[in-house]
């Protein structure tokens, strides 16, 4: 039988994910969206339905603003809420965006409750955290989607810089979704091949800045909403990974207890996901530079969990 993916707003994140999930074949794909949508995410199912005969993939896509459609989803993906406008940054959706994401999780928690849940919605780190808290879920069925994007970014300017292939540039960025993420650049390759052996310092160091600010680039070109592309692609290898059980090492918003020495927080670690969700969250040893930096990370995202007053 397929895998039923629910997608929880059908804007512009939400309607690349029927996309890519639909040419992936990962399952019957159901777009949600409030009542007010109902027409866009109903249009965006058909459109995408008659895309089909094209790639020849038969999965199911349809649009709905009746939760009692979504009953028993495997797989749900959370783009519910508001993105950025420029000169806001992602705590500045806090309010709106909470409301809506408490919602939610009443919901999937009665309709799908063996479902794993990946959230999208800013600001990221406190939205799945208040997913977690009001679901009850426990820790390896949330989790949420904003290192792999993060990474990807970073591996795409390094690539850039080089003119090397981007298939061989691999690294990671670790810690929260915002200007305080951390870029692990000691450990950067690219075939192999240790990044400064390739790139000055200074090179790097400008890289390092550009991807941390890297979505409000994107904000400030756009002139009214945030990035889409390349956030469905991450979220979706993050969901392939799970419906496959295939076990990528994908940096993601999981809930830390102990691993990096961070207690009781969703923030970006490397983490294995499979047919059980979050299996692993895979620690290692950071330099001291590293941990100053990730401990600066944190404090920005208690503090946005804290206005959470959950
Ligand atoms: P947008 O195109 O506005 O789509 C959001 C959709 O959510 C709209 O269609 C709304 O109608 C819908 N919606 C609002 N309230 C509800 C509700 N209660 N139930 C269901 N649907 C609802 O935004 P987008 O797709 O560009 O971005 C979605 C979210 O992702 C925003 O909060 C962005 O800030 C965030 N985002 C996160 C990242 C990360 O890397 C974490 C990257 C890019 C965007």
């Amino acid at each position: 039988m397929r895998k039923k993916i629910a997608l929880i707003g059908g804007g512009q994140i939400g309607g690349n994910l029927a996309l890519l999930a639909a040419q992936k074949e990962l399952g019957d794909i159901i777009i949600f969206d409030i009542p007010q949508a109902e027409g866009m995410v109903k249009g965006k199912a058909l459109d995408l339905m008659q895309l089909r005969p094209h790639d020849g993939y038969d999965t199911n896509i349809t649009g709905t603003s009746d939760w009692n459609d979504l009953i028993d989803s495997d797989l749900f993906i959370i783009t519910a809420g508001i993105p950025r406008k420029p000169g806001m940054d992602r705590e500045d959706l806090l309010e709106i965006n909470l409301g809506i994401i408490k919602n939610v999780a009443k919901e999937i928690k009665e309709k799908a409750p063996n479902s794993f849940v990946i959230v999208i919605s800013n600001p990221l780190d406190a939205m799945v955290y208040a997913f977690y808290k009001i679901s009850g879920f426990p820790k390896n069925r949330v989790v949420g989607m904003a290192g792999a994007l993060d990474s990807t970014r970073f591996r795409t300017f390094i690539a850039m810089e080089t003119g090397y292939s981007v298939q061989d540039v691999t690294c990671m960025v670790l810690g929260g979704h915002g200007d305080t993420m951390v870029p692990i650049s000691r450990l950067a390759t690219i075939g192999g091949v240790p990044i400064l052996d390739i790139i000055s310092k200074d090179k790097l160091k400008e890289i390092e800045d550009r991807t941390r600010v890297a979505g409000g680039e994107i904000v400030k070109l756009f002139g009214n909403g945030s990035a889409f592309y390349a956030p469905a692609q991450s979220a979706i290898e993050m969901a392939e990974s799970y419906l496959r059980d295939k076990k990528r090492v994908i940096p993601c918003a999981a809930l830390c207890e102990g691993e990096f020495g961070i207690e009781g927080y969703f923030i970006g670690v490397p983490t294995v996901i499979g047919s059980n969700g979050v299996e692993e969250i895979l620690d290692f040893t950071l330099s001291e530079k590293e941990k100053t930096d990730l401990n600066n990370t944190l404090d920005a995202v208690k503090k946005t969990v804290k206005e959470t007053g959950l």
